[in-house]
């Protein structure tokens, strides 16, 4: 009996680590490019993916249209339908609707980005329709007892140009936690929970609404290189495996 269970359990690993190392087999997929690994057709759409391990199932947002796909969305803002200004279990565990607006939570984000070298890319559109892009080298988030500290890699292009890299080694804030670089709460005053610096000049889970609805100058969601502080209507963050893994089902 002992034996059955350690072999179905040494079996269990195998084949996750078989798939971890990107071998044909696929048993459980870690993010949306092991989706796409495994069906190259796959659309853009709600999937479930498995990077805390084979018991921890994860429902996200995968972009398989964006410059070729295999993005994991981990941040979305859309139609203002869900409450951004949250204390820090909600951004550590995450929340919101995947089909909609969501936040992946950071613990999440940290496994991602421990599992795989990723990507990010930044996509948002004003209130006036028009759209534009961030793309930078690399994207990794430390453990929470490292305040799931930011490590961001080069700017490496697209129109909406740079407004993050001032943010990287940044630890993360919400109003109930303060690990910003500011002598007040950076959440607090912009009304988000970020890897806020002294404070920013970018607010992905600021408040959402046109720039008439906001009260409060930079409480809204912007990305002060390509629009200042004109409020965005359409917000996503996304990453992906930096190297494509060509496997392939057999
Ligand atoms: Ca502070």
């Amino acid at each position: 009996m002992v034996k059955v269970i350690l072999s179905t359990a040494l079996l269990t690993f195998v084949t996750f680590v078989t798939f971890v190392n990107c071998h044909s087999n696929l048993i459980l997929p870690i993010d949306c490019g092991d989706i796409y690994t495994n069906d190259n057709t796959s659309t853009s759409g709600v999937y479930t993916i498995f990077p805390g391990g084979p018991t921890a199932p994860l429902h996200v947002y995968c972009d398989m249209d964006t410059d070729g796909g295999r993005w994991t969305v981990f941040q979305r803002r859309m139609d203002g339908s869900e409450n951004f200004f949250r204390p820090w279990k909600d951004y550590k565990g995450g929340f919101g609707n995947v089909a909609a607006e969501y936040w992946l939570g950071l613990e999440n984000i940290f496994l991602l980005t421990l599992r795989k070298s990723n990507e990010l890319r930044v996509d948002m559109e004003t209130w006036d329709g028009e759209t534009a892009a961030a793309l930078y080298s690399s994207f990794l988030v430390d453990s929470e007892n490292s305040g799931y500290q930011l490590h961001l890699g080069q700017f490496t292009g697209g129109g909406a140009g740079d407004s993050f890299t001032s943010h990287n080694l940044k630890k993360f804030t919400t109003y109930d936690r303060d690990q910003d670089s500011w002598s007040q709460n950076c959440a607090v005053h912009y009304m988000g929970g970020f890897w806020y610096n002294e404070c920013h000049i970018l607010n992905p889970n600021g408040l959402y609404g046109p720039s008439s609805a906001i009260a409060y100058t930079s409480t809204n969601i912007v990305w002060t290189s390509w629009k200042g502080n004109l409020s965005l209507k359409t917000f996503t963050m996304k990453m992906r495996s930096a190297s494509y893994c060509p496997c392939h089902m057999t």
